[in-house]
């Protein structure tokens, strides 16, 4: 149960909450601590009346959904496989930028392997994306649930190929891969608990507000 009156904001450690703190500065909330530096899994800030839980970055679409948090930032990558009920995805925040994309071993020719009706071995942490991207495209894809570094799954044989989040490339590069389809692009957006929107307008209003604001 929530039972702080005040709001509840869900965040995930690591390039988020960085990225988020510009954001929650504007509408004057100040995290007290580092949940680096800290081990402390709910953190206050400057204002009484507002605290952020640090989750799993995969795990803030449902901390938000049941209403333990009223508020949270999550990739779009996440919110494509949470079903989304109960929560409001009002900003594009414009943050955590990235691309989703098919990647596979350099040397593999993706286009002919495809193109022959060959099934293709996907690891990847995005099953729905995986899926969605691949029935569209008439590619016949077994598909194998990885909870992270996709990329080791074509160098150790487990794959043909994986979807996963780049970012500046790099990661791809030393583990001799190459991006071969975007399927789409990436970017962190608040979501809000759909019910204390309602019942707690005044104090969130103001906070999707100065959001707003600064990401126009
Ligand atoms: O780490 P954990 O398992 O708890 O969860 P997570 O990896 O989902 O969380 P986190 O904090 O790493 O990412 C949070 C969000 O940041 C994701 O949901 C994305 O929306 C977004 N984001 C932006 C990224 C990246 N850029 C990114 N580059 N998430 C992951 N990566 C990975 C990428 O897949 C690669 O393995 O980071 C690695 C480095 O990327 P390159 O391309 O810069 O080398
Ligand atoms: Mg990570």
């Amino acid at each position: 149960m929530n039972d702080f009156s005040g709001i509840t904001v869900a965040l995930s450690k690591g390039r988020i909450f960085e990225e988020t703190l510009p954001l929650l500065a504007a509408a004057d909330i100040v995290p007290a601590e580092d949940p680096e530096q800290s081990r402390k899994l709910i953190i206050a800030t400057n204002r009484s009346d507002v605290r952020v839980v640090i989750v799993r970055a995969s795990d803030v679409p449902t901390y938000v959904q049941y209403g333990a948090a009223d508020l949270g930032i999550a990739g779009k990558d996440v919110l494509l496989e949470h079903d989304g009920v109960g929560i409001y995805q009002p900003l594009d925040l414009k943050i955590a930028s990235c691309r989703m994309c098919v990647a596979v071993p350099a040397g593999f020719d993706y286009t002919s392997y495809v193109q022959r009706g060959a099934r293709l071995k996907v690891a990847t942490k995005y099953i729905n994306t995986a899926r969605e991207h691949f029935a569209a495209k008439g590619v016949h894809v077994d598909l194998i649930k990885l909870y992270g570094s996709m990329e080791l799954a074509p160098l150790a044989g487990l794959a043909d190929a994986i979807v996963d989040v780049v970012s500046s490339g790099s990661t791809l590069k030393a583990n001799h891969l190459v991006a071969v389809e975007d399927i789409c692009n990436i970017s962190a957006r608040l979501i809000v608990n759909q019910a204390a929107l309602k019942m707690k307008r005044e104090l969130l209003q103001p906070v999707i507000e100065a959001f707003a604001k600064v990401v126009k």
